[in-house]
């Protein structure tokens, strides 16, 4: 095993960083790594939270992090493309709290851009849940904006997904239209010092109402980060939520699925990097043109030998 793989494994704050960072750059030496530290994952339960932009996510993650250590949980926090930064949107008397967190190294906190990532965020995002994961990280938050794909693929990770609302007209609406209302394991109506939460969670519960009796009912959770209200109900049933997973055999359901989601964005991205490289590929293909022209092989069967190749 490397001496980067060595230390990642044990938890060292600036081996993590490293190995994200080189596998972020898509080094090589970042695939050495990965395989050497699957063996050593499968520990952390893996939260997603998605919503509306600007429901409060980043401050419940903070909010989360902070119970989750007071357990003695190790947290690992990944932002995706967050538009404003942890610190930056903070409620005031928030942010002292928040860089005790950012001090504290039973937290690893690691924001993650998809510009400029052809198609690699996805690929890189599971990568470093397992570096987390392996790192000895008991609990994985993950962000998203909840707009376009990002939502669909963070269900894929997550064991628990939590989808943020905040009340006022048409967010149950907008939650329909989004698909959100699948992903969620659990509502949160976030801002709840705010009008309106008790007709945000009325729609709700009628649109759970529509979907009819489930195993799980997924619930809804009102809370406030602004007056710390919620936050432990929150928890308990981010809690109840795993308890029911594990019981009804979802969770190793759920973990296959995102291995297999995890394997089938490996081999995409391995044959997107191959079709991009144009110049790889005009290499490749070069070996049969003068058999093709001399009518001694069709160009399909010389497709399907290169290919052949390629996939070995
Ligand atoms: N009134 C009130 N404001 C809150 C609450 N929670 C968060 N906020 C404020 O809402 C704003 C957005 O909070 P963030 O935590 O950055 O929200 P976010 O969902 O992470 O935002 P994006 O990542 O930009 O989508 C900040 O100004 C917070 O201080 C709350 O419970 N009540
Ligand atoms: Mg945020």
């Amino acid at each position: 095993m490397s001496e980067l793989s060595a230390k990642v494994i044990a938890g060292d704050p600036r081996s993590i960083g490293r190995l994200i960072t080189l596998v972020e750059n898509d080094a090589p030496e970042a695939v050495e790594a990965m395989k050497q530290i699957h063996r050593y994952t499968g520990q952390a339960q893996i939260i997603g939270v998605t919503g509306v932009m600007g429901s409060g996510k980043s401050s419940l993650i903070f909010e989360l992090a902070l119970v989750f250590r007071a357990e003695g949980k190790k947290v690992g926090i990944i932002a995706i493309d967050p538009t404003s930064p942890f610190s930056g949107g903070a409620l005031l008397g928030d942010r002292i709290r928040m860089m005790d967190l950012s001090t504290d190294s039973g937290v690893f906190i690691r924001s993650m851009g998809t510009r400029g990532m052809m198609g690699g965020l996805t690929s890189a995002l599971y990568d470093v849940v397992e570096i987390l994961d392996a790192a000895g990280m008991n609990v994985i938050i993950i962000e998203t904006v909840g707009v376009g794909q990002d939502e669909v693929d963070i269900v894929k990770i997550a064991d628990t997904t939590l989808v943020v609302l905040i009340p006022g007209l048409g967010d149950s609406v907008q939650t329909i239209k989004a698909g959100l209302m699948e992903i969620a394991d659990i509502f949160v109506v976030n801002k709840a010092d705010k009008p309106g939460v008790e007709q945000t969670v009325a729609e709700l519960e009628s649109m759970l109402d529509l979907v009819g009796h489930t195993e799980y009912r997924t619930p809804i959770v009102a809370t406030s980060v602004k007056e710390k209200k919620g936050i432990q109900l929150l928890t308990s049933k981010i809690a109840e939520h795993q308890e029911y997973l594990k019981k009804s055999k979802t969770f190793d359901t759920r973990r296959r699925q995102r291995y297999e989601a995890e394997l089938i964005e490996i081999i995409r991205k391995r044959l997107m990097d191959f079709i991009f490289d144009e110049k790889k590929l005009k290499k490749t293909v070069d070996c049969c043109i003068d058999q093709i022209s001399k009518k001694e092989l069709d160009p399909y069967t010389a497709a399907d030998e290169i290919l052949g190749k390629i996939l070995k």
